[in-house]
């Protein structure tokens, strides 16, 4: 059986994917035969309530010179993370000559807010290519993953940071404990870490399973966090929900007794205790309800199929490798999809090999259904797209529940 990646107890899958390849794992026809696959599970520890990956893949296969997402594609991210960028500064920032950093910087969206301030930052970031873009930007930028060793370096070169700073990242890291100690050991006796991922809470309540993929080794909640943070002396003090990526939490931690911890923490806990988050029953709900969302996608999009009617991806997002290949989306259902990101446009999906196209040949001949793959960006992207709607185009979205809507 496998253990927890906390505290080591015995944790069984509620839910099982079945063969997965790598989510940002676009490929080319010859590299179709040398794909890799690993089983997809999830299990919550009914220790210390971590909700998690069973199996986990190499890191190198994930993050690298060629990896697919530039955070920079969305332009309502950038205004997010401009507004992540001065909530920071307005709060955090009240030393002299500040230092911060940031893990899983990619193309310098957020730590760009900081360099055009001239205040001393560094990005952390493995993945080379989007290292590159955000040093072209001005953003000082290291390519290495971020751990304990790395943190005694950064803060003996460094000095210590005011704050530390990570989003959609924390929770692709499965050696928590490593960086945990790194960011502690990096923190002044006031720094704060202040990071954001996707709530369990949303996962649950709106059946969010594409949030599950190999690059998420984790599914954070208050209570997990709060059992981790304490193993190292540091205290979760803010708890903000956001309405990025389909709900996500910003937590502020800092070290034990550093700053009181506020009522947003004890309302995110209700919440979580409302949803019954500590519970194997919602686990086995959860189970059921994806297995509901799964069902419902396929029936339609075979109604689609059998009506003649032409549908296309929209966004290859590393979620929609989740449905594509747990829901059975071929390209015989899904004719092509349709994305923003030049690298990734002329390959094909992974697992199931839809051909990923440029948003210009979606435009230039639209499908009668576009399915919504970045559901998450749905009213950034519905509102660039009112030519297909006007063109009668629809879309199919499947969260919170598999519907169509013009
Ligand atoms: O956690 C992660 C999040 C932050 O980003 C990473 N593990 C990987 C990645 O996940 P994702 O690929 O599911 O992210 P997004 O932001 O939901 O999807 C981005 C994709 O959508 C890009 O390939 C660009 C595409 N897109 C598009 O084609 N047209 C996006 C928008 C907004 C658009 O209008
Ligand atoms: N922060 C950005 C990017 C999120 S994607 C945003 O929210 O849009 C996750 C990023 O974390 C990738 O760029 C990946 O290369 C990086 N990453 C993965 N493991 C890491 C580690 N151990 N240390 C630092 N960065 C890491």
């Amino acid at each position: 059986m496998p253990s927890c990646l906390i505290c080591e107890t015995p944790i069984e899958p509620f839910l099982d994917f079945g063969p997965m390849p790598i989510a940002n794992g676009f490929l080319s026809p010859e590299q179709f035969k040398d794909e890799y696959f690993f089983n997809l599970r999830v299990a919550h520890c009914p220790k210390c309530s971590m909700v998690q990956l069973t199996e986990l893949v190499d890191r190198s296969r994930m993050f690298h010179e060629n990896y697919a997402f530039f955070s920079s594609t969305s332009a309502w991210m950038q205004r997010h993370f401009a507004g992540f960028a001065s909530f920071v500064r307005d709060r955090y920032l009240a030393s002299d000559d500040p230092f911060i950093c940031e893990i899983g910087s990619n193309d310098g969206i957020m730590l760009r807010h900081f360099a055009e301030r001239g205040i001393r930052h560094l990005g952390i970031e493995p993945s080379s290519n989007v290292a590159e873009v955000a040093r072209e930007r001005g953003v000082r930028t290291i390519t290495e993953f971020f751990d304990e060793d790395l943190a005694r370096r950064i803060r003996d070169e460094n000095g210590q940071a005011d704050a530390f700073l990570g989003a959609n990242v924390m929770c692709h890291i499965p050696y928590m404990h490593s960086v945990i100690e790194g960011i502690r050991l990096l923190l002044k006796p006031a720094g704060v870490l202040i990071f954001e991922d996707p709530f369990l809470g949303d996962i649950v309540e709106k059946t969010s399973y594409d949030q599950i993929y190999d690059e998420h080794a984790f599914y954070f909640s208050v209570s997990s966090l709060r059992n981790l943070f304490a193993m190292h002396g540091m205290e979760i003090i803010e708890a903000i929900p956001q309405h990025v990526h389909g709900g996500s939490m910003r937590y502020v931690v800092a070290h034990q007794g550093a700053y009181p911890a506020g009522d947003s923490v004890h309302e995110v806990a209700r919440r979580e205790a409302q949803l019954g988050l500590e519970t194997p029953e919602c686990y086995d709900r959860l189970r059921a309800n994806v297995e509901r969302s799964r069902d419902d996608l396929r029936t339609l999009l075979q109604s689609c199929r059998d009506e003649g009617r032409r549908v296309a991806g929209y966004a290859a997002t590393s979620k929609s490798t989740t449905v594509t290949n747990y829901c059975g989306i071929t390209p015989q259902l899904v004719e092509f999809i349709s994305d923003t990101t030049p690298i990734k446009q002329g390959k094909f999906s992974p697992g199931v090999h839809i051909p990923v196209r440029s948003h210009d040949e979606f435009a230039r001949n639209y499908p009668d259904y576009a399915l919504l793959f970045g559901w998450n960006h749905r009213d950034e992207i519905m509102s660039k797209e009112t030519a297909f709607r006007e063109a009668g185009g629809r879309w199919i979205v499947y969260v919170p529940r598999v519907e169509v809507v013009s």
